[in-house]
């Protein structure tokens, strides 16, 4: 797999510079890049080809749709969608689609991203979409999960995530806290 471009703007369609996208990273609003750029940069890192797009759930429902219908078909392998307050995004979207969701919660302006949590969290039986924490770590964690998906059949990248473990043990251990007094 090859990295893909390091072209941030959230308006942008598709990163991966060789080879389609097998990652989608979709947002309710531009606002939310600042969180969902952590995906991206997950992504980046280990070489994963992804695309990026706003798809606001209530203010373009049929491009969502669409979207939805088209993610197989176009090579997706995960999707990574992000959202604030009545979040209904990544629950939409694994409705429209088979490909695996990987919900982010936004923080919301009035309840901290509470509301978003709940909103995709809870899922009715039947239509599961994997959620993670509020904000950057959600949203980083989201793409190293879908990562460790890949991985299950890339020994390649197995490798890189395991390497990626290890630098994070390194760093915890070698870790201090100022003396006493
Ligand atoms: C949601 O509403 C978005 O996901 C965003 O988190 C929130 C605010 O959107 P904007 O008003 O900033 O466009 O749809």
């Amino acid at each position: 797999m090859t990295a893909s471009t390091s072209n941030h703007s959230p308006a942008v369609a598709g990163r991966g510079t060789v080879g389609a996208p097998v990652a989608g990273v979709i947002m309710g609003s531009s606002s939310d890049w600042e969180i969902m750029r952590h995906a991206v940069a997950m992504l980046d890192e280990f070489g994963i080809p992804c695309e990026t797009r706003v798809i606001s759930a209530h203010r373009m429902p049929l491009d969502m749709a669409e979207y939805g219908a088209s993610a197989a078909k176009r090579g997706l392998r995960g999707i990574i969608a992000g959202a604030g307050g009545a979040a209904h995004l990544p629950g939409m979207m694994a409705a429209l689609t088979p490909v695996p969701v990987y919900g982010v919660p936004v923080p919301s302006r009035y309840l901290r991203g509470e509301d978003s949590l709940l909103s995709i969290v809870q899922m009715p039986r039947g239509v599961p979409v994997a959620t993670f924490a509020i904000g950057e770590a959600g949203a980083a964690n989201a793409a190293l999960h879908l990562i460790a998906c890949l991985a299950t059949t890339d020994a390649a990248l197995q490798e890189k995530l395991s390497a990626f473990r290890a630098r994070q043990t390194d760093a915890a251990r070698n870790m201090a806290v100022p003396p006493p007094g």
